[in-house]
C-alpha cells in the first residue's frame, strides 16, 4: 500500500497537564488523500463482516445508529453495541500500520464509520472503555469533508475542526477533558468514511 504524502501538520490543541503529559489535537492533512473512499467502503461491505447497521438505546427509546460500521480488532463493547473479536489482517492491518507509524503508537483495533450522507452523524462522546488505552486515538477520514466537534467539558469551550478527503487527526491524552462529536450536516449529499484507530488493553 502507498504510505501517502506528508501533509501540513495543524494543532488545534496543546497543552500539558499537571502531570506533565502532553494533551494535544492535530490534524495531518491530505495525509492518506490516495485512498478511494468508494473502493473501501466496497471492501468493507465485501468483507466476511460487511457493514453492521446497529439499533442503540438512547433514553429508554431503541433507534438506529446514524451511520454504519464495522469493527477489526479484540472483542469490544460500548452501550449496548457488541463487537466479537476480528483479526487485523490483509489491506485493514497494512492501514493500520501505516498509522501507528504516522501517530508514533501501536494500535490493534480500528472501528470504521460509514456516513452515508450528512443526515449521519455522531453525538457527543468521549473514546474512554475501561479497556482502551486513551494516550493515543487516530482518526482518519475519507470522502466528504465534515466538522467534527471538540468540547473542553472545563470550560464547554467548541473547537470546530474541518476534517477534508485524506486528513489523518490524532487525540493523545485528550479523552479525560474532551469530548467530541459530528454533528448532521444536511447539505452534504456524499458518503464520508471515517477509521479510528485504537489500542485496546
Ligand atoms: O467520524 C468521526 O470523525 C468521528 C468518529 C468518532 O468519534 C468515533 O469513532 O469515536
Amino acid at each position: 500500500m502507498d504510505k501517502g504524502s506528508m501533509g501540513q501538520k495543524v494543532v488545534w490543541i496543546e497543552e500539558l497537564d499537571a502531570a506533565g503529559k502532553n494533551r494535544s489535537c492535530w490534524v495531518e492533512q491530505g495525509a492518506f488523500a490516495h485512498l478511494d473512499v468508494n473502493q473501501w467502503w466496497n471492501d468493507i461491505a465485501h468483507s466476511t463482516q460487511g457493514w453492521r447497521h446497529n439499533d442503540i438505546r438512547v433514553f429508554g427509546a431503541w433507534h438506529k445508529e446514524p451511520r454504519w460500521t464495522a469493527w477489526w480488532g479484540p472483542p469490544y463493547r460500548y452501550a449496548n453495541v457488541q463487537w466479537p473479536a476480528q483479526p487485523l489482517d490483509g489491506e485493514i492491518r497494512e492501514l493500520c500500520d501505516l498509522v501507528s507509524r504516522r501517530a508514533g503508537s501501536s494500535f490493534n483495533a480500528v472501528l470504521i464509520n460509514g456516513y452515508r450522507d450528512g443526515q449521519d452523524s455522531m453525538g457527543w462522546h468521549r473514546d474512554n472503555e475501561r479497556e482502551m488505552d486513551t494516550a493515543c486515538i487516530a482518526s482518519l477520514s475519507l470522502g466528504a469533508t465534515r466538522t467534527f466537534k471538540v468540547r473542553d467539558r472545563r470550560n464547554q469551550r467548541v473547537i470546530d475542526i474541518p476534517l477534508s478527503h485524506g486528513d489523518l487527526l490524532v487525540m493523545e491524552h485528550l479523552q479525560d477533558d474532551h469530548e467530541h462529536s459530528l454533528p448532521k450536516r444536511l447539505g452534504v449529499k456524499d458518503r464520508r468514511l471515517n477509521f479510528t484507530f485504537r489500542r485496546l488493553v
